[in-house]
């Protein structure tokens, strides 16, 4: 898989999907969770009170899918980062889980490209630096004869740097 590294709003990338930095509830907040439903319009969020109806709360480290809504995106996976609290073994592994499960997710829709944000590194409080090498560490490892691009949407400079330098 191709990998690339694009600066700005999430909203905004042309990607057959898009991952969403949820909630549990997966009934929207702030962040990019917020830029994504104002964007994507009301579909998205009624697709996720059915998903919540049918399966209750989505779990840390889990993917669902869902309508892209207006976005120019085929589809919205939303994914639930773990929030930091200093449990790294514990916490990492709930955030590689979040990667691994879209790019699986995102596989058995035939998605060719994705873009992730950087999940857990806003509200959440995830060390960015630590929360960027397990993206690029995950991402690196999957294996894909499905997904031809992954997409890493930095929105802060912090996190383009740190991306940057990983990916160098
Ligand atoms: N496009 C791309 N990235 C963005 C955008 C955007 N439009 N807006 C913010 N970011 P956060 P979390 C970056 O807080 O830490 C929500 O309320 C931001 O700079 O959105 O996983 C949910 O509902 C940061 O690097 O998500 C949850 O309750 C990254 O996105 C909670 O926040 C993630 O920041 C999830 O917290």
């Amino acid at each position: 898989m191709k990998i690339e590294l694009i600066k700005g709003d999430i909203t905004k990338i042309k990607s057959d999907a898009i991952v969403n930095a949820a909630n549990s509830s997966l009934l929207g907040g702030g962040g990019v969770d917020g830029a994504i439903h104002r964007a994507g319009g009301i579909d998205i969020l009624d697709e996720c009170r059915r998903i919540r109806n049918r399966q209750g709360k989505c779990n840390i480290g889990e993917a669902v899918v869902t309508t892209a809504g207006n976005l120019s995106a085929k589809y919205v996976i939303h994914t639930v980062g773990p929030v930091w609290n200093g449990h790294e073994e514990k916490e990492s592994k709930l955030l590689a889980n979040c990667y691994h499960n879209s790019l699986k997710l995102a596989e058995s829709l035939d998605v060719k490209t994705i873009a992730f944000p950087n999940i857990s590194t806003g509200v959440y409080r995830f060390p960015k630096e630590l929360a960027g090498k397990i993206a690029v560490d995950e991402v690196r490892n999957f294996k894909s004869e499905v997904i031809e691009k992954v997409i890493f949407v930095c929105f802060d400079d912090e996190n383009e740097l740190i991306y940057k330098k990983l990916l160098d």
